[in-house]
């Protein structure tokens, strides 16, 4: 560690922190606008600038702190410095602030609150560019302050390359590559660009408002039900800690705002479990189309779908979670309590855009027409939602979902994580074929390292696990796959779980915007810790889903579960 001091205050600091952090460390935080911990600092706004001792200025975000050395982050040149950039960034901004959609989260609007800018005398010059909406994810370019978070994310992370700058200076701006639509370009909708822009530049399409009026039509039977990472976020937005799991009042909210029935998503991933363990143990056994890989993140079907078409045929069948949840609420719960499936407006919570596209897809449609899922909307969303009916979400007393569509298992629940959806797959998978699990967690597939890796015994025999997330690697692991098959070797996994943000749907691209460096983790932990004191934390075990085996699908894998639950990816 080296020693530095930070406006007079000695601080020992790690060797190789940036000065940012160093100031942070030491109590001060220094403004920031392009940067976040998850894309590599650019310095490309040049708002952390902090001074040397000898008077000359750095940015801050990266810059390493060198040893010995003092540095001054606030004083009345930094200031000037830091009101004049911004003032040239607002010149070309809309100021439309009490309108906009990021009025209370937007980055820019905090800094002008920051620095006390109350007028702005250069010359207005606000581009003139259309917005794009052909997509889940909308671009309205004429926010954009260029901070190249999302060209980043999009290209580092997700290694997708649909965003590029494009022109210099004034001229400069961000655009789907190839001039195109979103819609047109590579972009696989995973809104990790909308979860990273600062200000109202990328977001959500916005659905809130058809919500409201399917809720106010009393001709309509409304049901919604909530992903697993969405419990684990939506309380940031009402002053709860990352990770605190506010599932019970979510459920009393969505109550409040007038939904006649409230299910959970995790219902349907305990379905998706039966299915999907199901299908692993079958194709294992019988060395059929293996590795086995996950299906349930729309962003990544779209990607190798796009990338790796040849693929295509290692699928799993079984639908997602949300899709499950949906079709058994229009063909199982409607049925039961006498409902005209017709009249339900079947409606998501997610922590995600790309799932605003999966309801639609052509794999999804039913024979007879009846769409299984009407609308998504993002954690976000569902934020503003709340707030706009006056709910007081921070003092709501904890409620229950509607039983069946709202029983859950630990297992269902811990979806929301990376690793998750494998390890409750393990979980039933082993004793699907009577193997006795000594511990029901698999520490190996949790966490965030960018590859993880574990071995069970299914049916007597090793079975090789790979877990990835974060779209950017996973040519590593799908490159090994392709090499191994085409030299006839032995495959290095038999089931894959591939999740296309990094850490899985907790840090989603719908999910409250953060900028801490151990969010990931903290959402994750909230679900594990609920996992963890559940009574029953394996799918199979759950009693709603017996019941609807017993009373409907008869059993896993059953032509009836495949009408139903299955559906075909074609090249
Ligand atoms: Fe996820 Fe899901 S875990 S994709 O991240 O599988 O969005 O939370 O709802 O469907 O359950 C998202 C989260 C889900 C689904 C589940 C899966
Ligand atoms: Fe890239 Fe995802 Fe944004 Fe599309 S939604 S532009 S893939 S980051």
């Amino acid at each position: 560690s080296i020693q530095v001091k930070i406006n007079n205050i000695d601080i020992e600091v790690p060797a190789g922190t940036t000065i940012l952090k160093a100031a942070s460390l030491a109590g001060f935080k220094v403004p920031t606008l392009c940067y976040h911990p998850d894309v590599q600092a650019t310095g490309a706004c040049g708002i952390c600038v902090v001074k040397m001792e000898n008077g000359k200025t750095v940015r801050s975000c990266n810059m390493k702190a060198i040893a010995g050395k003092s540095y001054t982050t606030h004083d009345e040149d930094l200031l000037r410095i830091r009101r004049t950039i911004l003032s040239e960034v607002l010149a070309k901004h809309p100021q439309d602030c009490l309108l906009c959609r990021r009025n209370g989260s937007c980055e820019l609007q905090d800094l002008a609150a920051e620095f006390n800018l109350r007028t702005n005398d250069l010359p207005r010059e606000v581009p003139d560019i259309p917005v794009d909406d052909s997509c889940a994810v909308v671009m309205d370019m004429k926010y954009c302050i260029q901070c190249m978070r999302c060209v980043s994310v999009c290209s580092k992370q997700q290694n997708v390359n649909a965003l590029e700058l494009v022109g210099k200076g004034r001229e400069a701006r961000i655009q789907p590559v190839g001039g195109g639509t979103l819609a047109e370009s590579p972009c696989v909708k995973c809104g990790q660009c909308a979860a990273h822009c600062p200000v109202n530049a990328l977001k959500e399409n916005e659905a809130f408002i058809p919500l409201r009026h399917a809720i106010a039509n009393k001709e309509l039977f409304t049901t919604v039900q909530i992903a697993p990472a969405v419990r684990v976020s939506l309380g940031e937005e009402f002053g709860f800690k990352q990770g605190d799991n506010v599932a019970g009042k979510i459920y009393a909210a969505l109550r409040r705002l007038g939904f006649n029935a409230i299910f959970d998503t995790n219902f349907g991933a305990d379905m998706t479990i039966m299915e999907e363990a199901t299908e692993f143990v079958h194709r294992f056994q019988n060395k059929e189309m293996l590795p086995l890989i996950t299906t349930c993140c729309p962003s990544w079907v779209e990607y190798l779908e796009r990338f790796y078409d040849d693929m295509i045929p290692h699928f799993s069948s079984s639908k997602s979670p949300m899709m499950m949840t949906g079709v058994l609420t229009k063909r199982y719960y409607a049925q039961k309590n006498n409902i005209d499936p017709q009249t339900i407006f079947n409606v998501a919570i997610m922590p995600c855009t790309s799932k605003k596209e999966e309801k639609d897809r052509k794999e999804m449609a039913q024979s007879d027409g009846l769409q299984d899922i009407d609308l998504v909307l993002t954690t976000r969303e569902l934020a503003r939602m709340i707030r706009q009916a006056g709910i007081d979400f921070t003092n709501l007393k904890d409620e229950a979902p509607d039983s069946l569509l709202g029983d859950f298992s630990g297992a269902g629940l811990i979806f929301g994580a990376t690793g998750g959806v494998m390890e409750a797959a393990l979980r039933t998978a082993a004793a699907c074929t009577g193997e006795k699990l000594e511990k029901l967690e698999f520490q190996a597939v949790r966490g965030l390292t960018d590859i993880k890796e574990t071995t069970i015994k299914v049916a007597g025999q090793d079975a090789r696990i790979a877990v990835t997330h974060g779209l950017v690697n996973v040519q590593h692991v799908l490159d090994r796959v392709r090499e191994a098959k085409k030299n006839n070797e032995e495959l290095p996994w038999h089931f894959i779980e591939v999740m296309a943000c990094k850490g899985g749907c907790v840090s989603g691209g719908g999910q409250t915007y953060s900028k801490e460096e151990d969010t990931r983790a903290l959402r994750a932990k909230g679900l594990y810790d609920t996992d963890k004191d559940m009574s029953i934390r394996q799918s199979h075990e759950n009693p709603s889903v017996q019941e609807i085996y017993a009373t409907l699908l008869e059993h896993p894998g059953s032509h009836k579960a495949h009408e139903l639950l299955h559906t075909h990816y074609t090249p």
